[in-house]
């Protein structure tokens, strides 16, 4: 019954955003799921936009940061959004801190309520970094669980590891979330079973 749900609500528009600091691996990510072309645009001065709309998944893309009117701006397409994956460098011991505090900022925003939250632990392919469990404790995924669905994946945007496995576990929370807002219960009501797959489909 739950996976029936799952896939007749499967079909529906979903809107993810993909959000990290800069060189965390964002537009690599994006090129290597190559679901088509990707549109970058400029909305302002201060950030850039990546965009690519893929059957009826929508896909945007910026770097966190930049200036207040920059931040202001982002703000705008945090409306509507189903799920973000929060894209972490795991190189990166020193700037894991102020990653994890822009992440809990994020979360508490009014937009971004209840939205499937999925830390992308990314560069796993490069030896002696953080693993994803150290990513999940530094970034307090504990504390992100208590107000919103939170799960971390290990990935690497240069050979694709762990890349679908992550978006098919966003696609199909997403897809749980809408069922059991159109049914009026709450998401734990529908068992997501993982039906006979190939782990590598991707349901975009
Ligand atoms: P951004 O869009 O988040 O700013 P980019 O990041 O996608 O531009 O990636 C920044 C740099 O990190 C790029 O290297 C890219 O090749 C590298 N990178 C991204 N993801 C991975 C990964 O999973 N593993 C490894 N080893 N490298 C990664 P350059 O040298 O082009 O700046
Ligand atoms: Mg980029």
């Amino acid at each position: 019954m739950g996976g029936m749900l799952c896939k007749l609500f499967r079909k529906r528009q979903m809107r993810v955003l993909i959000n990290g600091l800069d060189a965390t691996g964002k537009t690599t990510l994006m090129y290597q799921l190559r679901l088509g072309e990707v549109v970058t645009t400029k909305p302002t001065t201060g950030f850039n936009l990546e965009t690519v709309e893929h059957n009826n998944v929508e896909l945007t893309i910026w770097d966190i940061g930049g200036s207040n009117e920059a931040r202001l701006l982002q703000r705008h397409y945090y409306t509507g959004t189903d799920a973000i994956v929060f894209v972490v460098d795991s190189t990166d011991r020193d700037r894991i801190e102020e990653v994890q505090k822009e992440l809990r900022t994020i979360v508490k925003k009014n937009e971004l309520r209840g939205v499937i939250v999925v830390i992308a632990a990314n560069k796993q392919d490069i030896p002696g970094v953080m693993t994803p469990e150290e990513v999940g404790e530094k970034m307090n995924v504990e504390f992100i669980r208590k107000s919103h669905r939170c799960e971390v994946f290990g990935t690497s945007a240069t050979t694709g590891e762990g890349l679908y496995e992550m978006l098919d576990w966003v696609v199909e929370a997403v897809s749980t979330k809408q069922a059991a807002k159109v049914l009026g219960v709450t998401d734990k009501c529908i068992t997501s079973e993982k039906e006979e797959k190939d782990s590598k489909t991707l349901y975009f």
